[in-house]
């Protein structure tokens, strides 16, 4: 039904973060993509429940970004579990996957479920700091993770996540070399169109977060990459 692969644009929401009806719906409404719902803390089963039925009544994808267990339901159309390429904790390799796939492996649908290879680059965000992320990477080792990703694990995603800061479009680069079958997504500091614009160049996807809380009419302006494509 719905076809990740000609995503250019999501907004990603913070369940643990306050948004209003009416702002939600302008993003609801606006011309991305989809709707992915993740956190890194203070994300729980009430607070997803509560943003999965109001993002609902619109009609986009909606995805969930698994953070950990607690939270996940049905009800999505797509589940994203990360998988942290450059984390020191094998947790946040396949530790949190393994525990799912005990709990709930039994009544999942594959196709629903997307893996997703993260490179985490800011090392002073919280998701670096929560999955011990080793973040002191140059060109080499972005292209060695596009590599793994592609080539050897053959994820269907490879997440540079930059959540908090923007940023460097050389390594985004350097990613995209690297990369003939696995979608690039790209997240990390987007809070204007030239910012937006920059980074869709090179990633397939672009992932805008924190600039929803921030200021909606400049996460709104975001969605204009799509105009381009
Ligand atoms: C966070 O990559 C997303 O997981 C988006 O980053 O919040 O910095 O926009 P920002």
């Amino acid at each position: 039904m719905y076809d990740i692969k000609q995503w250019r644009h999501i907004f990603k929401l913070d369940p643990a973060k306050t948004i209003s009806d009416q702002d939600l719906e302008a993003l609801c409404m606006s011309n991305t993509d989809a709707i992915m719902i993740g956190g890194t803390d203070n994300v729980t089963e009430d607070n997803v429940i509560q943003l999965m039925s109001r993002v609902r009544r619109y009609p986009l994808p909606l995805v969930l970004e698994i953070s950990n267990l607690e939270s996940i339901m049905p009800g999505f159309d797509f589940y994203f579990v990360p998988t942290v390429l450059n984390s020191t904790d094998v947790t946040f390799h396949n530790g949190l996957l393994h525990q799912a796939l005990k709990q709930y492996g039994h009544m999942i649908n594959f196709e629903e479920l997307i893996f997703e290879g993260y490179v985490v680059a800011n090392g002073d965000s919280k998701v670096a700091k929560l999955t011990r992320a080793t973040t002191d990477l140059d060109r080499e080792d972005i292209e060695a993770y596009a590599q793994m990703a592609n080539d050897v694990y053959h994820l269907p995603v490879l997440y540079l996540e930059y959540s908090g800061t923007y940023g460097t479009p050389e390594m985004v680069q350097a990613a995209r070399d690297c990369l003939t079958e696995t979608q690039l997504f790209y997240g990390g500091g987007i809070d204007s169109l030239v910012r937006a614009q920059e980074m869709a160049q090179l990633a397939d996807t672009i992932i805008v977060g924190n600039v929803i809380y921030d200021s909606v009419k400049e996460a709104l302006k975001t969605t204009k990459i799509k105009e381009r494509t």
